[in-house]
């Protein structure tokens, strides 16, 4: 008689005895089974989705709504107006109507070009209540502002190539690397096989497959507009994108946005600045006098940034009581906000601040005439306290 040794036991409890034990429980082999193909099918649709471009992944997000928000950042610009387009186009692909929607006002002559040159359908909205959709994407920016309960609002989807920790509760595609909002839209075009037609083009073609040449402008321009032209912040993806959008383009239509009819006081008060400028080394002052268009002060600063030899600039014009202030520096020793910031600081309601290149104030007249606890500032006196603050000489 032989007793089974103990390594017979092992073998038992091996391969052998699973196999006798699978040809004995037909149930067994069935679940074994079934577990290979969930992990197969598993791993084939999490591949397949991490694969799957960024316009088909965000168009099946907005494909689960009838009508969505296309939220803009206040008072858009071109970037953020075409971006919005763009989305709208993705869209409407999957029948999902879009409406766009923004805080503050189109102001800038060029913003405004745009707007009515593209024949934008745009929605101003100042608070929560007013969004219109089921759902909001925010393009050009990525965390809501600029409107009465904005920190209620949770998008759905962000897409902005701002830095920024904002996200969007189902697709969120930030690039602080890109120049533009615009490009990424235009890759999400792209993407879902899109073709820009110009405006012979159109009609030519399907129109579920084809890209309005009105959209493809706006996306160039929108480019265009966040790059100085092509000139400035730029990454690879923006020529990618100027490539694939240039058949689609409508140059008349370019043309027209790029070259807007500027409003005639927003030239006499550029000549003015030009005209009454205090320069003193490299630096600039000018005093504009009462105007009825605040935006021509930003305007004019520019504009006198570009004079050779001038480095730093601050514009003043008057409106109703208040003193609006805007600097200019493309020079590292000036910090212009902090410079207007040092110069108004301690005048009573006075508003000054920015960055280092760009900045601005409000200043209230009657404060400066000594109401309340100041001692009051003469316009000359300000005049001094801004160049001391770009020479350093007040901080
Ligand atoms: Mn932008």
């Amino acid at each position: 008689m032989s007793v089974p040794g103990p390594a017979g036991g092992v073998a038992q409890a091996g391969v052998g005895g699973l196999v006798d034990r699978l040809a004995a429980n037909p149930l067994l082999v069935a679940g074994v089974v079934a577990a290979v193909l969930v992990v197969f099918v598993t791993l084939v649709f999490v591949i397949r989705r991490a694969s799957r471009s960024s316009g088909e992944r965000l168009r099946r997000v907005l494909a689960e709504y009838d009508r969505i928000s296309v939220l803009m950042h206040p008072n858009p610009d071109p970037d953020a107006m075409a971006a919005a387009q763009g989305v709208a186009e993705l869209a409407a692909t999957v029948d999902t109507e879009a409406n766009l929607q923004h805080p503050g006002l189109v102001r800038h002559q060029e913003n405004r070009a745009f707007e009515t040159v593209l024949d934008l359908n745009l929605d101003r909205i100042g608070a929560a209540a007013g969004l219109d959709g089921e759902a909001v994407v925010l393009v050009d920016h990525n965390e809501p502002r600029g409107f009465t309960g904005h920190e209620q609002v949770s998008p759905v989807a962000v897409v902005d190539h701002h830095p920024g920790d904002g996200t969007g509760s189902s697709f969120t595609d930030v690039r602080p690397d890109y120049g533009a909002c615009a490009t990424i839209v235009a890759e999400y075009v792209e993407d879902i096989g899109l073709d820009p037609v110009g405006p012979e083009g159109e009609d030519s073609n399907g129109a579920d497959e084809t890209l309005p040449p009105d959209v493809s402008t706006g996306l160039l321009y929108g480019i265009q507009a966040d790059t100085k032209h092509l000139t400035k912040g730029c990454s690879p993806a923006e020529f990618d994108a100027a490539e694939y959008l240039y058949c689609g383009i409508d140059e008349e239509a370019l043309d027209r946005i790029a070259n807007p009819e500027v409003d005639t006081e927003v030239l006499e008060v550029k000549a003015r600045a030009i005209t009454d400028r205090d320069v003193r080394g490299a630096f600039v002052y000018s005093d504009v006098g009462t105007i009825s268009n605040v935006d021509a002060v930003p305007q004019a600063a520019d504009e006198l940034l570009r004079l050779e030899g001038v480095t730093a600039v601050v514009v003043l014009g008057e409106t109703d009581g208040t003193l609006h202030l805007s600097g200019r520096s493309r020079d590292d020793r000036v910090h212009m906000g902090k410079a207007l910031q040092a110069a108004v600081g301690d005048i009573p309601m006075a508003e000054a601040g920015g960055h280092a290149r760009m900045g601005g104030g409000q200043v209230q007249k009657d404060h400066m005439e000594g109401l309340g606890p100041g001692e009051g500032v003469s316009r000359e006196q300000l005049r001094e306290r801004l160049f001391d603050a770009m020479t350093g000489d007040r901080q």
